[in-house]
């Protein structure tokens, strides 16, 4: 594929409509007009390890997406940048400055590890992710409190976005995984910077999303919830 070309044909995009990574790329798409197909993989019946979906990711995990020659692309970080690198969209998402695209590409490796250590304390909390071990500890709560520290001092010190003075890619993708934690207890309100942060991309228009987000989140995890307390209950 030429780099100089844009590519204006629609691709697939598969999602599930409470999932952190998910998100940020179906508000992209649809904020920058791109053309796509969005396909819903529903998690809940375990449409992520069908043969034909193991086929799109081997680990089985939703966002994919595929060219309509048959490229296929996941992790949602790579995919947010693949997206940039070959549809006309705004600069300022993933600039092509050297020095401000490396500014994305950092917080991009830091939220690999970054978002697990925030997440790691709240996971113990959340129904959605109960088939992983408990991790309510001191310890671990300590490590999440130096992860949101870090996002602080390291990537927003004097800045108005996660990446530098304009929205980019860093902010819509660790905004939805803020709605995810927050809705399991996680309380930024201390962490003033990231406090004014979120208000400030929220006072874009991804607030509509974020919210819906919010409450679809909320929703599902009531109703796993349920779904163990009856499952429990029957055991007694
Ligand atoms: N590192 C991946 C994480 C994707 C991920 O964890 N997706 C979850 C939904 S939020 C998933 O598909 N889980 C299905 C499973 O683990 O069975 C990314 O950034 O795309």
């Amino acid at each position: 594929m030429s780099t100089s070309h844009h590519i204006t044909t629609p691709f697939k995009l598969y999602y599930y409509f409470t999932c952190p990574y998910c998100k940020p790329i179906y508000y992209f798409v649809r904020k920058n007009n791109l053309a796509h197909e969005a396909i819903h993989v529903n998690l809940a019946k375990k449409e992520q390890f069908s043969p034909e979906f193991v086929k799109i990711n081997p680990f089985s995990k939703v966002p994919a997406v595929i060219e309509q020659n048959g490229y296929i692309l996941f992790e949602s970080s790579t995919i947010l940048r693949y997206l940039c690198n070959t549809r006309d969209v705004p600069d300022h998402w993933y600039p092509k400055d050297p020095q401000k695209r490396a500014q994305v590409d950092l917080f991009f490796d830091w939220y690999q590890v970054g978002s697990r250590m925030i997440a790691r304390y709240y996971v113990s909390k959340n129904p959605l992710m109960y088939r992983k071990a408990a991790l309510d500890s001191e310890e671990v709560r300590k490590e999440s409190e130096n992860a949101l520290a870090e996002l602080e001092k390291v990537f927003l010190r004097d800045r108005k976005f996660m990446a530098g003075d304009e929205i980019s890619l860093a902010d819509i993708q660790i905004l939805f995984f803020f709605g995810q934690m927050e809705v399991v207890g996680l309380d930024i309100s201390k962490f003033v910077k990231l406090r004014d942060w979120k208000n400030r991309v929220l006072s874009t228009d991804i607030r509509q999303d974020y919210e819906e987000f919010i409450k679809d989140t909320k929703k599902r995890i009531q109703e796993v919830q349920q779904h163990f307390d009856i499952k429990n209950n029957s055991k007694l």
